[in-house]
């Protein structure tokens, strides 16, 4: 332990913690903006600086450990003048239209510079503005990027990937993609952005008019982590944020019938498990991985394609639900498939990416899921229609797509997956259910090799199991099994951190991370869930009987399988 001082105060402090880490476990405030907790600490933006008595010049406190001794002050008027003109060259850089701005509201940039009172912005003001690239989900605007470099750590540290680098040097450095291809599409680099530098594709104004189109019947599916999230940036007045008001809420926005992803991930796990028994008495040669985050099975495809082969086929619940939509539900509602319009509402970015794979279209009049907004589009739109949040009262789902198991709440949770998938297919094998937590363990943290891993005991054989989230550590995880240091039955992984809960589409609030929050709450509304197996859900079990026979039936493989875009 070290002592230091801070503004008069003496505190002690563990060896190797930095400045900035200590003033803020005692509540002492200094501002940061490039600033990301273990991932970036490189003290570029210079807004964090403080005095040090015994040194001349000011220095970054994010990035500068403590020693013994050390006298800091935070709040200076040297210190004030310099953070002030330091913030005032990052504004003179950037194009500060912000009441047009995507992050308008929740910009960390915009927030420091009302906090820290600069009102003007005394030097020449220069960006280059460029025409916004649609095409893709993942959207970037380049004059609104402050290089801070927390995309680039974030995408190299958190994800394995380095899509983006500084390029160029001095004053003309800046951020840019440099490895385009590799992209996964996850969205942590957007989760991550302080500004608007970086955002999804906004698709909010093309699924209002479906809603608003009297000859299209529009269907909303909302994905199990949404509920976790909806209501973080709205003002429910106290109110709980159940999924019964986010029900209400998405209804409000018009749609004709608000249905539940879940539904469609309890059929995802009729068919995985029944895929899984089949490897098993196959003796496949290694492990089938789980397929419904298209960020990792991008990631696979890209680094790893000989373990992509052994990807599951059975599509992601998404996509599970658009077929279903456009199919079954078109044919209980007796429509023509062409006239429904689905959107999903999602954690995510690269479901944007996955609705428009190559063959996600099984009825030959369109794509199968519409259009997929993430959380903060949902948001937006909740606004945008000026939707009275607090005024709602729970509502169901409709039926029968809307009726869901605890198993398919927790596909939202790393983990998840793969735990609802045992609960199936240990009853598959035994006839039997499981007890609903036998597989609790997966919960739990494994060795430190970056993923968790455990055997279960099923009648005939011992299933070894491992999970995975963020793609650095499915990155070692598969450099395990490819240099056979590790061997699996069965593997789960979701590119981003936690699980669909921390996913790269859901509301940015700086300084917080609330995935574990949100996979706590998929969780209890597991436990106290009235069905908890996929296999008992009688929507499910409708399905199957009217509709689509077993599982691995000829109808099912053509509508519910698929080899993910290739
Ligand atoms: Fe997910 Fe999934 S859990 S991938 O994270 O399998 O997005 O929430 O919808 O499809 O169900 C996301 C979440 C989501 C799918 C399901
Ligand atoms: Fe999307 Fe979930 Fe995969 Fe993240 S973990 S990329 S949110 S599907």
């Amino acid at each position: 332990m070290v002592e230091i001082t801070i503004d008069g105060n003496v505190y002690e402090a563990e060896e190797g913690a930095t400045i900035l880490e200590v003033a803020r476990e005692h509540r002492v405030d200094i501002p940061t903006l490039c600033y990301l907790r273990e991932i970036n600490e490189i003290g570029a933006c210079r807004v964090c600086l403080v005095e040090v008595e015994g040194i001349d010049h000011l220095v970054a406190a994010c990035n500068n450990e403590v020693t013994d001794g050390m006298v800091v002050y935070t709040d200076t008027p040297r210190v004030r003048r310099a953070r002030v003109a330091n913030l005032q060259l990052i504004l003179s850089r950037h194009d500060r239209r912000c009441p047009t701005c995507f992050r308008n509201g929740t910009c960390q940039l915009q927030a420091l510079t009302d906090r820290m009172g600069v009102h003007e912005v005394p030097y020449t003001t220069f960006f280059e503005t460029k025409p916004i690239d649609a095409r893709f989900p993942l959207v970037r605007e380049p004059e609104k990027c402050v290089n801070c470099l927390r995309c680039v750590s974030t995408c190299q540290k958190v994800q394995a990937l380095g899509v983006w680098d500084l390029v160029d040097s001095g004053s003309r450095a800046h951020v840019d993609a440099v490895a385009p291809d590799d992209c996964a599409f996850c969205g942590q680099c957007i989760a991550n952005c302080p500004t608007g530098a970086l955002h999804e594709r906004d698709d909010t104004e093309r699924v209002f008019d479906a809603i608003f189109d009297p000859d299209t019947i529009t269907i909303a599916q909302v994905a199990p982590a949404v509920r976790s999230s909806w209501a973080e940036l709205l003002d429910l007045g106290g109110k709980p944020p159940t999924p019964g008001r986010m029900v209400a809420a998405i209804r409000r926005l018009g749609f004709d019938y608000v249905f539940d992803t879940d539904f469609a991930a309890d059929v995802t796990i009729m068919e995985e498990a029944s895929e899984l028994i089949e490897h098993l008495k196959e003796g496949a040669e290694g492990p089938m991985f789980t397929s419904c985050c298209p960020g990792w099975v991008r990631f696979a495809k890209t680094r790893y394609p000989e373990l992509a082969k052994k990807l599951s086929t059975t599509k992601s619940p998404q996509q599970i639900f658009g077929a279903l939509a456009k199919t079954y539900y078109a044919e209980i509602l007796g429509v023509d498939p062409a006239k429904i319009f689905v959107v999903s509402y999602m954690p995510c970015v690269a479901k944007k990416m996955e609705a428009a794979y190559p063959g996600m279209d099984s009825t030959g009049t369109g794509p199968d899921v519409d259009a997929v907004l993430s959380v903060r589009e949902l948001t937006r739109q909740l606004r945008q229609r000026f939707v009275n949040v607090d005024l709602l009262e729970e509502e169901d789902f409709d039926r029968p797509l809307g009726v869901a198991t605890g198993a398919g709440h927790i596909f939202g949770v790393t983990g998840g997956v793969m735990e609802a998938a045992l609960r199936t297919a240990y009853n598959f094998v035994t006839g039997e259910n499981p007890d609903a937590d036998a597989f609790h363990e997966i919960r739990s943290e494994g060795p430190e090799r970056g993923w968790r891993e455990k055997g279960f005991q099923l009648p005939d054989r011992t299933l070894r199991i491992a999970v995975a989230s963020g793609l650095a550590n499915a990155d070692a995880l598969c450099r395990a099994i490819e240099r056979g240091e590790a061997s699996y039955d069965f593997v789960e992984v979701m590119a981003c951190p936690g699980g669909c809960v921390g996913g790269g589409g859901q509301p940015i609030i700086e300084g917080f991370n609330l995935s574990a929050d949100r996979g706590c709450t998929l969780r209890i509304i597991d436990e106290q869930s009235e069905l908890r197996f996929s296999h008992e859900n009688p929507a499910v079990k409708a399905c199957y009987d009217d509709f689509l026979g077993e599982p691995l039936s000829e109808r099912a493989e053509e509508l519910l399988h698929s080899d993910h875009g290739d």
